[in-house]
C-alpha cells in the first residue's frame, strides 16, 4: 500500500476532508514543543482551520524534546497526517498545518534558529507536566538538565534553556516581540515558563533577559479534547478509509476547547476564528478544568487499574467508579472552586463523564495513570488544600490519595511503572518490605511517598485528620480489595 504524502493527499476519497490549501504557501508563525498526539489533535486542528480559511501565517514547526519517532514517521508523509474523530460516525480529515518536526537533541541549532527567527510569532507546548521540572512549585534548580541549561546554551536539554537560547539571539538582532504560551495541564503555566527562561537568562545573559521582559508575553491556555495513544486498530481503519498507509494517525472525541489568555506580545493568531475563545482571567478556567476533568480522569485511571481494567470507560461503566468520582467532584472539589460565569459547574462534571463514557474512544487506564505523581500535585493537591482550609473535610479525596498509594505498590510490583519518579516510587516500595511498618498504610510510609509528590508544599500534608482517613482507605483498599473497599466508603 502506498504512504500518505503530498502527492497521495490528492488522491483521497472524497469523505476524507483535506488542506484546501497549498501547503508550499504555508508560513510556520509557530515552533510547538512536544509533537505529540494531544497537539495534533488539538492546537494543530486550529491552525488547520486559520489555514483552510486562507490566513497562511499560522503553519507549525514541531519540536520533539526527546524522541525521533513522530519525526521518523512524519517525514517520509510530508508531515501530513490523518485526524479521526470519533463519535457515533467516524469522520477523517488530513491535517496539513504541522510543516516540520525538528528533534532538539540531534539539531539544537535548528530549534535555537527557528525561536530567533522574526517569523516566529508564537512558542507554544504540550511537554506534559514533567517537562516543566518543578519541586514544590518553582523550576527546580538543581535537577541535572536544568543545572545543565545553566552551565551552557550550545546545546539546551530543557524548554527554558531552548527559549533562552532562542531569545538571546533574537535580542541581538533587535528581533520582533513574540508570546510564549503554555498548552499543557498546569496551573499558572505562562508563569512557570516565564520564570524557567527568566532563570536561565540571569546566568547567560542580562541584556537578552531585559529585552525578555520587554518583548516576550507569557500566557497560559486550558487544552481540552481527550486523545489517547495511536494503537493499530487506529492504523488499519485509517489505511482503510483512505486507501493509503499513514504511519501516526491520531484520533480524538469530537468535543474541543481552547480558552486561551489573551495576554500576546506581537502577532496575536486570531484562533478566535477557529473556535477558540481568549480571556483576560485564565486561571478559574485552569482550574475547571484540571480539577473537574483530569481530577476525575486520574480517580478512574487509577482505581480502575486496582479493579483489573484495561481502559477508562470500563472503570467509569462501574456503578460505583461513577458514583465515588461524581460525589469526589460535587462534594470535595465544586463547593471550594470558583467556576467562571461561563460555565455551569454541575453540566460540566456531567458533560465530563459522559464523555468518559466514548468507548470507542478506548483510553488506557494505565496512559492516564502515567506520571501521577506530577499530575496529582496539579489535579488534586490544591483542592485538598482549599477544602481542608475552608474547614472542610475532604473524605473522597482522601480515598482517592489513598488509590494512588496502592497503584504505586501494585504497578511497581507489576513493573508498569511509567513516573519520572519511578526510582522514588520502586525504592519506597522496595523499603516497605524491609521497614518496621511494612504497611502502605503506616501514616510515616504514606507521607513519605506523597512527599515524592510535592506534598509538604500543601498544609494538608500536615493535617493528621486527612492523613490518618487516607491511611484507613489505603489499609480498605489492600485488605479488601478495590471494590468492597469502595462500596463500603460509600455505604459509610
Ligand atoms: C489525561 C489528559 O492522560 C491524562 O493525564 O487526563 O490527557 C486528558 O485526556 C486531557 O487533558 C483531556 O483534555
Amino acid at each position: 500500500m502506498k504512504q500518505l504524502n503530498l502527492t497521495e493527499v490528492g488522491n483521497l476519497p472524497s469523505s476524507v476532508k483535506k488542506p484546501t490549501y497549498s501547503l508550499s504557501q504555508v508560513k510556520a508563525g509557530i515552533v510547538h514543543f512536544g509533537a505529540g498526539n494531544f497537539h495534533r489533535a488539538h492546537q494543530a486542528v486550529y491552525c488547520e482551520s486559520l489555514l483552510n480559511e486562507g490566513n497562511m501565517e499560522w503553519g507549525i514547526t514541531g519540536v520533539s524534546l526527546r524522541s525521533a519517532t513522530m519525526r521518523d514517521n512524519l517525514a517520509p508523509q510530508d508531515w501530513l497526517y490523518t485526524l479521526s474523530e470519533i463519535d457515533e460516525t467516524t469522520s477523517y480529515q488530513v491535517i496539513g498545518a504541522l510543516r516540520d518536526v525538528l528533534v532538539a537533541p540531534e539539531a539544537p541549532s535548528k530549534v535555537i534558529n527557528a525561536l530567533s527567527s522574526n517569523q516566529t510569532d508564537l512558542v507554544t507546548a504540550t511537554i506534559t507536566e514533567k517537562g516543566y521540572y518543578l519541586k514544590n512549585g518553582e523550576v527546580d534548580k538543581s535537577h541535572p538538565d536544568i543545572t545543565a541549561d545553566l552551565a551552557s546554551l550550545s546545546a539546551p536539554k530543557t524548554i527554558y534553556g531552548f527559549i533562552a537560547a532562542g531569545c538571546i539571539a533574537r535580542a541581538k538582532q533587535h528581533g520582533q516581540p513574540f508570546t510564549v504560551l503554555c498548552c499543557d495541564n498546569m496551573q499558572g503555566g505562562g508563569e512557570i515558563l516565564k520564570q524557567g527562561v527568566e532563570l536561565i537568562l540571569h546566568h547567560h545573559s542580562k541584556e537578552a533577559l531585559e529585552w525578555v521582559k520587554q518583548n516576550v508575553a507569557f500566557s497560559a491556555s486550558m487544552v481540552d479534547r481527550v486523545t489517547p495513544a495511536t494503537n493499530d486498530a487506529l492504523i488499519q481503519s485509517v489505511a482503510e478509509e483512505l486507501g493509503v498507509k499513514d504511519a501516526a494517525p491520531v484520533s480524538t472525541e469530537p468535543f474541543t476547547q481552547w480558552v486561551i489568555e489573551d495576554n500576546f506580545a506581537g502577532k496575536k493568531p486570531p484562533f478566535d476564528k477557529a473556535g477558540a475563545l481568549f480571556v483576560k482571567d485564565i486561571h478559574p478556567y485552569e482550574k475547571v478544568k484540571l480539577r473537574f476533568l483530569n481530577s476525575s480522569h486520574s480517580m478512574l485511571a487509577l482505581m480502575g487499574y486496582l479493579a483489573g481494567d484495561d481502559y477508562v470507560h470500563e472503570a467509569i461503566s462501574r456503578k460505583d467508579m461513577a458514583v465515588f468520582a461524581n460525589a469526589a467532584l460535587t462534594k470535595d472539589v465544586l463547593p471550594v472552586t470558583h467556576v467562571p460565569a461561563d460555565i455551569d459547574g454541575l453540566d460540566y462534571i456531567a458533560q465530563v463523564f459522559k464523555r468518559f463514557q466514548n468507548k470507542r474512544l478506548p483510553y488506557r487506564v494505565l496512559q492516564v495513570a502515567s506520571d501521577s505523581s506530577q499530575k496529582i500535585q496539579q489535579r488534586w493537591f490544591p483542592a485538598i488544600e482549599d477544602a481542608i482550609k475552608s474547614d472542610k473535610s475532604a473524605p473522597y479525596m482522601a480515598f482517592a490519595l489513598a488509590s494512588w498509594v496502592c497503584f504505586v505498590e501494585r504497578a511497581v510490583q507489576g513493573k508498569v511503572i511509567s513516573d519520572p519518579q519511578s526510582d522514588n516510587l520502586t525504592k519506597w516500595v522496595e523499603a516497605l518490605s524491609t521497614s518496621d511498618n511494612p504497611n502502605a498504610s503506616d501514616l510515616q510510609n504514606i507521607k513519605a511517598l506523597i512527599c515524592i509528590a510535592d506534598a509538604p508544599k500543601f498544609s494538608f500534608f500536615q493535617n493528621s485528620d486527612f492523613l490518618r482517613e487516607v491511611s484507613t482507605n489505603v489499609n480498605a483498599i489492600s485488605v479488601h480489595g478495590i471494590e468492597k473497599a469502595l462500596s463500603q466508603f460509600l455505604s459509610l
